[in-house]
């Protein structure tokens, strides 16, 4: 068995880290190192999927509730426009391989993709 990741043991309460939302299969927490005003991470409970492309194979209803989640949280948080980022591969910067999503929002310049 490998070891737990990190968003595991934020989940089960072994780390610190306050739970911002959660629905039966997915988390939210603040990014500890937010890049943007609003900095979110959403995350399914389960560590099955260490990107988002075995989570579009293996259970795209999952993927859909991530983003469901993020969309809830953009209008909660911000005024409902957001980035949504998935970091894919330890060379694009993913450095937990538990899939997540990164989600950016708030003083986010206008019209820009980078
Ligand atoms: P990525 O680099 O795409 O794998 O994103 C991992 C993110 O997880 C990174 O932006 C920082 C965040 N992170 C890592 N450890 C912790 C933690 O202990 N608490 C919180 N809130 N975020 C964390």
């Amino acid at each position: 068995m490998s070891e737990p990741s990190i968003f595991t043991r934020i989940l089960e309460g072994e780390i610190p880290s306050e739970i911002i939302a959660e629905t039966e299969n997915v988390f939210a927490i603040r990014d500890i190192s937010p890049k943007a005003p609003v900095h979110l991470l959403v995350i399914p409970k389960s560590a099955e999927y260490r990107n988002v492309v075995e989570l579009a194979a293996g259970d795209p209803a999952l993927l859909a509730e991530v983003v469901a989640l993020a969309d809830r949280l953009a209008a909660e948080h911000t005024n409902g426009q957001f980035r949504l980022i998935f970091n894919t591969g330890p060379e694009a910067g993913q450095t937990v391989f538990h899939v997540h999503a990164h989600v950016l929002g708030g003083g986010l310049s206008e019209g820009s993709m980078g």
